[in-house]
């Protein structure tokens, strides 16, 4: 693959979390199977797509990423900390802003993720929801990225199945970056490989949620995914769910984002997912340029996919000279 594709498809992954966040924002918590949903025309004015916590949260780890060349743990939950007290009306889960008092208080990084929800930490999808840019800096190294992927998402979700729904959804974002999108994704492949690592990390739900995604794609109509996978806030219902949306439209982003709204349910969260895969596969040149244009912090979006780009280009190059 080419730089230039290559530099397309980064731009892709984190335009589409942005745009699919923005687009899917208004239908949040819609019980969803409706008719189709007329979608937002987002051709009028820039910015007037507004993204929530899903970017703003995404921003941040780009952002921590490209200061320290790579993943610091401190660094980020600060960053998070920052992002927060200045945009607190994103629309944040319950969550992340208990976790940003601990810090304040001056409870470490990793370990004031644990203390919620009784000590057994999130398993909401808000760190799945944000990952992408790891996916991004570390594209080459899957056990690099794995384990950037695990300490980012544990800042804030310390519960295996919020830690595994991050993991699952960078190994994806990464397949994809490397996967040229003349080649057709087989979406049963790329199910079988999060499939085993889900068995591998002990995570069975996922096991059983990604079979049923194997299982529906084939089938229409695809609605009965919201009741045997589920369209939720948990970790568990939406990876899955954004995986199906993609692989059931991969060759087009605004029909899987599209049907990743028209589910309802978590829909900013779903979208965003969706669009961070489908943008990974296809790039940035397979986003209506109309949404790209409405899309509020869009020049700021791709120059921070461009900077993840060099940082993972530099990795690459340390590692060959390593060999
Ligand atoms: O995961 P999180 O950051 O929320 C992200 C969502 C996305 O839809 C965004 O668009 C935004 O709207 O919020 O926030 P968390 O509060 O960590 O997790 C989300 C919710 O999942 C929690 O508020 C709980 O309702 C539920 N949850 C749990 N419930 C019981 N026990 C998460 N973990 C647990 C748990 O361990
Ligand atoms: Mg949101
Ligand atoms: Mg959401």
């Amino acid at each position: 693959m080419d730089r230039q594709q290559l530099r397309d498809k980064f731009r892709g992954a984190l335009l589409g979390v942005a745009v699919g966040d923005s687009l899917g924002a208004p239908f949040e918590g819609s019980p969803g199977l409706a008719d189709p949903l007329s979608l937002p025309r987002a051709d009028k004015e820039p910015g007037q797509l507004r993204y929530t916590d899903d970017t703003h949260m995404t921003l941040g780890v780009a952002d921590s990423l490209v200061t320290k060349q790579g993943f610091d743990g401190a660094h980020m939950a600060e960053t998070f900390a920052r992002n927060y007290e200045e945009e607190p009306w994103r629309g944040y889960g319950a969550g992340p802003p208990q976790v940003f008092h601990l810090l304040r208080r001056g409870i470490p990084w990793n370990e004031a993720g644990r203390m919620l929800f009784g000590g057994s930490g999130s398993y909401g999808n808000g760190a799945a929801m944000r990952v992408t840019p790891i996916a991004l800096a570390y594209y080459e190294n899957t056990a690099d990225m794995l384990e950037a992927a695990r300490e980012s998402a544990s800042i804030t979700h310390a519960h295996k199945l919020g830690i595994e729904g991050a993991a699952l959804q960078a190994i994806a974002v990464t397949l994809l970056l490397r996967e040229p999108p003349e080649l057709r994704v087989s979406g049963s492949a790329l199910t079988e490989v999060l499939i085993t690592h889900a068995n591998d990390a002990g995570a069975s739900i996922y096991v059983d949620k990604l079979r049923s995604v194997k299982e529906l794609l084939p089938k229409a109509p695809p609605f009965e995914v919201v009741s045997r996978v589920g369209h939720g806030i948990e970790a568990y219902e939406a990876v899955p769910a954004a995986l199906y949306c993609f692989l059931k439209h991969s060759t087009s982003f605004s029909e899987a984002v599209r049907l990743a709204i028209r589910l309802g349910g978590d829909t900013d969260t779903i979208a965003s997912m969706t669009g961070a895969l489908s943008g990974a596969y296809l790039g940035e040149s397979a986003i209506p340029s109309n949404w790209l244009r409405g899309l509020e912090g869009f020049e700021r979006i791709r120059g921070l996919a461009d900077a993840l780009f060099e940082i993972a280009l530099g990795k690459s190059r340390q590692r060959g000279r390593h060999k």
